[in-house]
């Protein structure tokens, strides 16, 4: 019954900041799953009659993907299979599934924020037993089997009924279709106060959650909707479809900018909220105030110990290197630890494995705590949630008293998508070889104090990840990033950050793009962006 096949390698294999992303046609390539899938495998050790957890966002492929994920991992020897019903398991309900089960690992089928369906993206990432993605030095020992494979193992057996609760075998390996939300909604329901919650919707708290047409749909209908008593209507777009409507499943100003003209109307409800195509980023907007997501982490970092999972405190926040330096100042205030990581969920596993931090968060929209080991969008909404209805203030009241209390990081990504690649790699060299010169020179009233390339020694594990983005550091603390995007699947992704502290409380309350104009100017200049990407402007503003 188990067969192996002989193959050959694909060169384009390499996980990218979260897993392997590419154009569903490029998957839909002869044995390219396989191939990866069993490069996954054969980079682990000690799974033989383990527990293997298999979901994905729903989006196109998901449901094939599964099927051959299913028997080649019987043919390697692992002794169960975990799916979540329709193949649907959000990314952070995977992290959780992981560790509830203790499982040996699992596999998250998604391309997150991207667009769906036939011509759209698909993606495979393999997550460790903590419930976290795969470490620099899995995916690089995957990277390099992917080169190198020459065959692959694989039952032959009908597919699996994965639409029907229960357990079949699969070969030698038993396959569970589980609900996908139980065991995420039971988690959310220890960390905390359902009824606190329910009772600020009983008394009127209006809030409206768009799934996207996502992975979310089921768990913010069971949870927001079922378990807290948010009127009906209240989850927008709420059934995963393959192709996501059509839509851009990324919850920023951009693609969800209905939410946004939402809330800034007299018809703006106290909360508008949404998430990505595969559960793991937020988007949060109080009526009349839009809250960054480098802002909301330092706001959750401040006030998660109102929420009974955090009650006793937090032990440190980490966040990725691009983020704002919002958190840095609540993790001071509160005498805890913060760790600045690259890029990536992967880094911050280490950290909540040994206990250093307790509230993790990047820049582009996730958030997330120990509970799991990857970011977790509908748990900022709950966090959030918890925190309205502890403080009783709306969500502008609370940015504000924030700001006023730690002072206001200004704070933008300018993204230059799909730019032709060597372009956007040149750019990099030749801004790196410039980082020296850079040093002390000074740009009107902006004088540069540090410039390198950033590079992160783990404290746990010892490993060192080097060429994590170019800083440019001013000597008022203003700050320029850059980093090519890692999760893209066509060119080259050219993302610039920018950050300016602002502690006087008379000029707290400008426009993001204003306080930022001549940082925003010089970003271009010093990198000679048009020249590099033939383009004036960056195509999404976040
Ligand atoms: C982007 C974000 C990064 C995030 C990653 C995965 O990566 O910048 O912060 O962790 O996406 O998020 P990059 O390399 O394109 O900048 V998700 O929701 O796509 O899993
Ligand atoms: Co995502």
């Amino acid at each position: 019954m188990i067969k192996e096949i002989a193959t050959t390698p694909y060169a384009d294999q390499r996980p990218g900041t979260s897993g392997l992303r590419k154009k569903v046609p490029v998957f839909q390539q002869r044995h390219y799953v396989e191939n990866f899938v069993q490069s996954i495998f054969d980079s682990l050790d000690g799974f033989a009659g383990q527990t293997l957890v298999v979901g994905g966002d729903g989006r196109y492929y998901n449901r094939e993907a599964i099927q051959t994920i299913l028997k080649i991992a019987s043919a390697n020897g692992f002794g169960r299979a975990v799916v979540g019903k329709g193949g649907i398991l959000s990314t952070p309900a995977v992290s959780a599934l992981i560790r509830s089960l203790k499982a040996f690992g699992g596999v998250v089928l998604s391309a997150s924020h991207n667009p769906g369906g036939p011509d759209g993206d698909f993606g495979v990432k393999y997550n460790v037993a903590n419930g976290g993605p795969a470490p620099e030095k899995v995916t690089e020992a995957i990277y390099q089997r992917t080169k190198t494979i020459t065959s692959f193992k694989i039952v032959e057996a009908a597919d699996v009924d994965i639409d029907t609760f229960g357990a079949t075998q699969l070969g030698d390996m038993r396959v569970e279709i589980v609900d996908s939300v139980e065991n995420y909604a039971a988690l959310m329901q220890t960390l905390f106060d359902f009824d606190r919650i329910r009772d600020a919707f009983r008394s009127g708290f209006a809030m409206r959650f768009d799934a996207m047409s996502a992975v979310t749909g089921p768990y913010a209908h069971a949870i927001l909707e079922g378990m807290l008593g948010a009127a009906p209507g209240s989850v927008l777009n709420g059934a995963p479809l393959p192709d996501f409507g059509g839509h851009h499943p990324d919850p920023n100003l951009v693609h969800a900018k209905h939410l946004y003209d939402l809330a800034m109307s007299p018809a703006a409800p106290d909360l508008c909220a949404a998430s990505d195509g595969d559960g793991d980023r937020n988007l949060i907007i109080g009526r009349g105030r839009f809250v960054t997501p480098s802002d909301s982490l330092a706001i959750l970092a401040a006030n998660a110990h109102l929420a009974p999972g955090y009650r006793s405190g937090i032990a440190g926040v980490a966040r990725s290197m691009p983020t704002s330096g919002a958190a840095d100042r609540v993790a001071e205030k509160l005498g805890v630890a913060l760790y600045e990581t690259p890029t990536g969920w992967k880094f911050f596993g280490n950290l909540l494995d040994a206990g250093l931090v307790t509230i993790c968060g990047e820049e582009s929209a996730g958030t997330g705590s120990n509970h799991v080991r990857e970011k977790d969008g509908l748990w900022a909404v709950l966090l959030w949630l918890d925190i309205l209805a502890a403080r009783k203030q709306s969500v502008d009241a609370i940015v504000r008293d924030h700001w006023a209390t730690y002072g206001r990081n200004y704070y933008s990504r300018h993204d230059y998508e799909e730019v032709d690649s060597d372009g956007a790699h040149a750019l990099i060299k030749t801004l790196r070889d410039r980082l020296p010169a850079l040093k002390g020179r000074s740009f009107g009233a902006l004088h540069v104090k540090e410039a390198d390339d950033f590079a992160y020694h783990d404290p746990v594990d010892g490993s060192d990840s080097l060429n994590q983005g170019l800083r440019v550091m001013f000597e008022d603390g203003a700050r320029i990033v850059y980093r090519l995007s890692g999760t893209g699947t066509a060119g080259a992704t050219l993302r610039v950050y920018i950050e300016r502290y602002e502690a006087d409380p008379a000029k707290q309350f400008g426009e993001t793009q204003q306080a930022l104009a001549d940082l925003i100017a010089l970003s271009r200049e010093i990198a000679e962006i048009e020249r590099f990407t033939k383009r004036r402007a960056p195509s999404v503003i976040t």
